[in-house]
């Protein structure tokens, strides 16, 4: 009995496959088998219990009701026989997704609940699609997670020669992360990228529920951001007066990601990777220049801010302070990788100041952190740093701190053995390029050491837990992709990025434990969807597979 049971619902799914348009997948989810489409007056409304509605809660309505109108996947539909065509073209239809929130809930613009400390977010809904035609609900706790369920309705819905239709009628979710931190890195020092780049780029990240872009705007190779009170530092180290970011892009980019559910976590690096500072403060600066470069820097230009010179480390202090008011999100990164330590040795002024204050250089080190951390969490901010921080240079450092493991997942043990809360960013599952390589010089036959190139589906397969004790699983933030920008600019950065960068993106919005086989026609219809919206995310398959997939 119970046998028969199994194969009777096995092979209804294999006719009608489940979950199959929806990225990341919803962590809790049932789907009917009723056709219904959407009428041609579809609307959304916003319950009159939120009063004063926020106008970014108007405005991704109106994007909502534009994307399931416009999402034409082509020639990717479900039920492309003539049955299932006749099945969904007397449906029932829906003309009405209700927004309302639960009870008592504050009614916060979705930015402000986005600026909210990573955990503190209420990011959860529940979306209803009755498969009669009775109008759709989304109720959440915030605006936020009707934000998260718009994302998730648009995704209910596809097209054929003009009808948009869902197979999967009643649809039932009820979703919240399975982690509060899911990233995207973008490097725009070792290239640029214009403000619409961004802009597109936040707006895929909402797509697939990634929260934090973790802005990596400077670097040695350009300080390409306008910071109040320290305008040299880009007037002289941006690569060109209209290849930085003003006051008013960063205004503008911050306000146009909180309003899509996305917070900008601002990183400037230090105290490697900071020649470019030496344009504008050539005496802040050990090692400029110097060559040969690979014994100074992990790329070139060499050069690291000196460290255990008081007036430098109380201009990055006053630098962070200034970028603190820049910026709402509640944490800023100091950076801190790839500290060159013969950089300092070789540098006349830096041994004199250890000399003379009695320091070592990891006493300086310590200092010079402490000092910048101190200056963010008197503004009332949670400080991140690269891995090494904590693991090479034992800096003692809040135990607030967030700490993004980058050279290896192995890493993730030791660091949270020292209480320090993890944000998974592993090279060896998360880098979406291998550009730290490819330098005159460098092995031909291998790139570098984090190659090979990564493909969504190895990501897929991450264990965010791996190698911790339970006890341990609470400091997992999340974690993200990183595009390291060596090898990309305008011309490749959405091709680069997705649609793999979606699969860390459900990795932590989901849990781990998806089957990667199972959810490659869910990822088909993603980067559809993407590519209708304007991104230029490049194929997972001939196109033959993409279209038969569902
Ligand atoms: N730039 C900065 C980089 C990298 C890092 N930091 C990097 C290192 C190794 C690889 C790729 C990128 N290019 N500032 C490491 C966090 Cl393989």
């Amino acid at each position: 009995m119970l046998h028969t049971a199994t194969v009777l619902v096995a092979s209804v799914l294999a006719v009608l496959p489940s979950v199959h348009a929806f990225w990341p997948k919803p962590t809790n989810i049932t789907e009917g088998t009723s056709a219904l489409r959407l009428a041609f007056d579809f609307h959304i409304s916003i319950s009159p219990d939120i009063r004063d509605v926020p106008q970014d809660l108007y405005d991704a309505v109106t994007q909502t009701q534009t994307y399931v109108f416009t999402d034409d996947l082509g020639r990717l539909v479900v039920g492309r026989g003539a049955g299932d065509v006749s099945a969904f073209k007397d449906a029932p239809e829906l003309s009405e997704l209700v927004l309302s929130l639960t009870p008592g809930a504050p009614v916060l613009s979705i930015t402000q609940e986005t600026q909210k400390p990573v955990g503190e977010r209420d990011e959860a809904y529940t979306l209803s699609i009755p498969s009669n035609g009775s109008p759709a609900t989304i109720t959440a706790g915030s605006t936020l997670g009707l934000f998260r369920g718009l994302t998730t309705f648009t995704q209910a819905w596809y097209q054929y020669e003009s009808t948009i239709y869902t197979l999967t009628a009643p649809i039932d979710i009820k979703d919240t992360p399975a982690f509060p931190y899911r990233g995207l890195l973008i490097d725009s020092a070792r290239h640029y990228f214009p403000v619409s780049d961004l802009l597109l780029m936040i707006d895929a990240m909402s797509w697939t529920k990634i929260n934090e872009f973790h802005w990596h705007v400077v670097d040695s190779q350009s300080f390409g951001l306008q910071v109040p009170g320290f305008m040299e530092l880009s007037t002289y180290g941006a690569y060109g007066p209209d290849m930085l970011y003003t006051l008013a892009d960063v205004e503008y980019i911050v306000a146009y990601a909180g309003a899509r559910g996305v917070d900008v976590i601002v990183e400037i690096d230090t105290p490697g990777h900071t020649a470019a500072f030496a344009d504008s403060h050539s005496d802040y600066v050990a090692c400029n220049q110097a060559r040969p470069w690979a014994t100074y820097a992990a790329e070139p230009p060499a050069g690291q801010l000196r460290l255990a010179n008081y007036t430098v480390a109380n201009y990055t202090a006053r630098l962070f302070s200034a970028v603190a008011d820049m910026f709402p999100s509640n944490i800023i990164s100091t950076g801190g990788d790839e500290v060159n330590l013969v950089c300092y040795q070789d540098d006349y002024e830096t041994q004199y100041d250890l000399n003379s204050t009695g320091r070592t250089l990891n006493g300086a080190l310590n200092d010079f952190v402490m000092g910048n951390q101190a200056a963010l969490i008197e503004k009332g901010k949670t400080p991140a740093v690269w891995e090494e921080m904590i693991l090479d240079f034992n800096l003692t450092l809040s135990n607030e701190t967030i700490v993004y493991v980058w050279i290896s997942s192995d890493d993730v043990a030791a660091v949270a053995d020292k209480g320090y809360r993890v944000v998974h960013a592993a090279s060896n599952y998360f880098y979406l390029d291998c550009g730290a390589g490819g330098w005159v010089g460098d092995d031909p036959n291998g790139d570098s050491w984090c190659d090979p190139f990564k493909t969504w589906q190895y990501t897929y397969t991450f264990d965010p837990y791996a190698n911790l004790t339970s006890d341990q699983y609470h400091l997992i933030m999340g974690g993200q992709a990183n595009i390291w920008t060596e090898q990309t600019d305008s011309s490749n950065i959405q091709s680069i990025i997705w649609p793999r960068a979606a699969s860390s993106a459900e990795v932590f919005w989901t849990g781990p434990g998806g089957n990667g086989t199972a959810a490659l026609p869910r990822l088909h219809a993603l980067t559809f969807r993407m590519i209708q919206r304007g991104l230029k995310a490049i194929p997972l398959q001939p196109y033959w597979c993409a279209i038969r997939a569902h």
